[in-house]
């Protein structure tokens, strides 16, 4: 490279990366031919609008990267061609979500949704994110005693409140989501259901986590969590469902491009076709499985060495770890810190119904997709664990 301070930085990045264990449940490394493809001269054109509808010319290979790109979403999650449609411009997982929302919800009208302190994401209607400014958020609960989302509770407030959409999705829920029962309360109060997989993307693929698909109307993921791609995002949505008289895939294409954004990120583009095909292999799907099993011997282990886990367990790749145990224990905050002086990456997280504050809350939150890629196993997973418990213990 000649600009010898910026490579200087990439180094020091690459360096740090593989000098530390990297617990953060929403990273991943990706392979070679992602990072060739998503750095290749697809950067440099612009191609605002659609496949063989564009506003520039010279899209010969524009549009046949982004209709395979397109194809290999659909495949990867054995979707019909003739059922779903998928947009693989948005630039990351929320304007994605905002493009759902634009689409679907007259402004003021009501989204349905986990709150950040029940393991939601903030474009889930959070205040502080556009989409609580713009709509109103209804939250969805979690049961006190089993850390769990409510259904019930679910059901009675999104009839009595009726949301324009229900979104179900987490950053920091580790157990599955019952989707079917999603669908049922979606129905009884005529919402749509939009479900939200960037964290467990990468399960679905490898048959590891329950599947939305055969009961949501609009399922959005980021590209680069466990699906092990470029930073991106895409936007599932069925062609059968209408929003009044219009298709929502239509109305979301439209909110993507020309409402949210100019010309789509091709090297992006490129390095989620890629990965979307490396996604699609056996390998990946053993992969995938692993992910799980490490969670899990991560999580008894912890539990086993006196850690609260936050509902119990994790039946996906990430685990909430209350280190604060009411005042028995240490801050996140504190525990991040001194993760990180030990080598060990990971984030401070707020827990349901956290006492502390965002800033400095109950817990921190861990995961397993990026040290899996590394080959990391269950016997890996306890002695992590281990570190864990006498970083934290200053043993
Ligand atoms: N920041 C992501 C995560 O870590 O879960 C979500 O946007």
């Amino acid at each position: 490279m000649h600009d010898k301070q910026i490579e200087k930085l990439i180094k020091a990045e690459e360096k740090r990366q593989k000098g530390v264990i990297n617990l953060i449940p929403s990273e991943n490394y990706v392979s070679k031919d992602v990072l060739t493809a998503l750095g290749s001269i697809f950067d440099n054109k612009y191609a605002e609008g659609y496949p063989y509808a564009r506003y520039y010319a010279g899209q010969k290979y524009t549009d046949e990267l982004e209709t395979l790109c397109q194809k290999r979403a659909l495949k990867l999650f054995k979707l019909k061609e003739d059922l779903w449609h998928a947009n693989v411009q948005p630039l990351s997982g929320s304007p994605a979500n905002l493009a759902v929302y634009l689409a679907l919800v007259p402004k003021g009208g009501k989204i349905m949704g986990l709150p950040l302190s029940s393991g939601g994401h903030l474009t889930h209607g959070q205040k502080v994110s556009i989409t609580g400014k713009m709509w109103e958020q209804l939250p969805i609960n979690l049961n006190p005693k089993t850390e769990l989302i409510d259904y019930e509770k679910m059901k009675e407030d999104a009839i009595r409140e009726k949301p324009v959409v229900i979104v179900v999705g987490f950053t920091a829920y580790p157990r599955f989501v019952d989707f079917k029962k999603c669908r049922e309360i979606a129905d009884a109060s005529g919402a749509f259901l939009m479900v939200d997989m960037s964290h467990f993307a990468g399960l679905v693929a490898g048959g590891v986590y329950p599947s939305p698909f055969e009961y949501a109307d609009v399922v959005t993921t980021t590209t680069h969590k466990t699906l092990r791609g470029p930073r991106s995002a895409i936007i599932f949505s069925r062609k059968d469902k209408k929003s009044g008289d219009k298709d929502i895939s239509v109305l979301i294409d439209k909110a993507v491009f020309p409402g949210l954004q100019g010309g789509p990120h091709l090297g992006q583009v490129a390095g989620v076709a890629v990965a979307l095909k490396e996604d699609n292999t056996p390998a990946f799907k053993k992969y995938a499985k692993q992910i799980v099993k490490n969670a899990k011997a991560l999580a008894g282990e912890l539990s086993e060495l006196g850690w609260r886990i936050v509902s119990g367990g994790t039946d996906s790749h990430l685990i909430l770890v209350d280190t604060w145990m009411n005042g028995k224990g240490i801050p996140g905050k504190e525990a991040e810190a001194k993760l990180e002086k030990a080598g060990i990456i990971c984030n401070k997280n707020t827990i349901p119904g956290e006492t502390r504050s965002p800033f400095d809350p109950s817990g921190i939150r861990i995961g397993t997709p990026a040290e899996t890629t590394r080959g990391k196993k269950e016997k890996d997973m306890i002695l992590i664990a281990r570190k864990i418990n006498s970083t934290l213990r200053g043993k």
